[in-house]
């Protein structure tokens, strides 16, 4: 049997196991001002500049058979993207990662989506006073079962993907991409046109006919063994970076620049790539197939490789399990 086929069939048989619960926890768990609940009844203050304005960033690390992947890049990441925002992680990010671990460890959860999100915090409506002494950022924590932004029953023979023709993705100039953000404005109208389409993923342009990222995905087009991601107006993404280390290690050229339509239209392969769901392979776009419309074989190699990590010591974090 091959590492896809027991891959999957592995997360299946732990996800029969998650539908016969019955808990209070048993859709997600939610941290809120110190507080553990269940996820359906977590609530936000409604004077958070997050909510009113915004005014926030998050991340997003998955557990994986129970073990977290990545969580100190993800925490790196966050820290980074507070900076930007002239925001602050609310508590150390020891204590942060510690909380995340024991609310995993509380879910019970063996494959989990785990969400933190630091907002601006509580001030009044429109606050000028932006300065980080007036700052006191909220921390919001949960953690739901796993999340396939393209369903598990697609990956072995690939999803459809359209480039959008009702909205671009917006430029960096407005939004940084680079900040994890929830302005999620032209990927709710790229989802939309998706749908209208009949396809499950939208790659949205930078407006000038590159190739930018999709409603929460990287993307990355594989042409005569070489493979090709935008350089800018997309999310540095932490699998993004997981793609391009398996790149080096396998010594598979990777172009990090801009992506022009045109490359995108005569790619060999295609594959989309988030912690949501991991690489997944894109085996039609426009109504047509890419290339021969079957999922190539760099793209079954990366594939392989990224979930064969999920078990590396060096690259994740046991859960303890109460
Ligand atoms: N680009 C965007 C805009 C993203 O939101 C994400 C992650 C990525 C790229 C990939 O980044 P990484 O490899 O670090 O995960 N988005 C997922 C899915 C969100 C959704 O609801 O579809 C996330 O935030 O979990």
């Amino acid at each position: 049997m091959n590492t896809f086929q027991s891959t999957l069939e592995s997360f299946q048989k732990r996800e029969d196991a998650l539908k016969a619960r019955e808990d209070p926890f048993a859709d997600g768990i939610a941290w809120v001002e110190g507080e553990i609940m269940p996820l359906s009844q977590a609530r936000i203050p409604l004077a958070d500049q997050g909510f009113l304005h915004g005014d926030l960033t998050y991340d997003v690390p998955a557990v994986w058979d129970g073990r977290i992947f990545r969580l100190d890049d993800h925490l790196d990441r966050l820290e980074a993207s507070c900076h930007k925002l002239r925001l602050f992680l609310p508590k150390p990010k020891e204590e942060i990662k510690q909380l995340v671990l024991d609310l995993i460890s509380k879910s019970g959860f063996r494959d989990a989506y785990v969400e933190l999100i630091v907002t601006r915090g509580i001030h009044s409506i429109r606050t000028l006073d932006m300065s980080p002494a007036k700052v006191e950022p909220n921390l919001y924590l949960f953690v739901t079962p796993y999340v396939w932004v393209v369903p598990m029953a697609l990956h072995s023979h690939g999803a459809a993907a359209i480039v959008t023709r009702t909205v671009r993705r917006i430029p960096p100039g407005a939004v940084d991409p680079t900040v994890k953000n929830l302005q999620w404005g032209d990927f709710n109208r790229a989802i939309l046109e998706t749908q209208d389409r009949g396809a499950q993923a939208p790659f949205l342009t930078d407006g000038d006919s590159n190739l930018t990222e999709g409603s929460g995905f990287n993307i990355f087009i594989v042409k005569g063994g070489v493979l090709h991601t935008a350089r800018r107006g997309v999310l540095e993404g932490i699998t993004r970076r997981t793609v391009l280390e398996i790149a080096e290690d396998e010594k598979i050229p990777c172009h990090v620049e801009d992506v022009p339509m045109g490359l995108v239209y005569s790619a060999d392969e295609i594959f989309i790539c988030t912690t949501a769901g991991g690489l997944m392979p894109i085996t039609g776009l426009d109504g047509q197939p890419v290339a021969d419309g079957k999922v190539g074989p760099i793209t079954s190699k990366f594939w392989d490789a990224y979930w064969a990590l999920h078990y590396d010591p060096k690259l994740t974090i046991d859960i303890m399990y109460g």
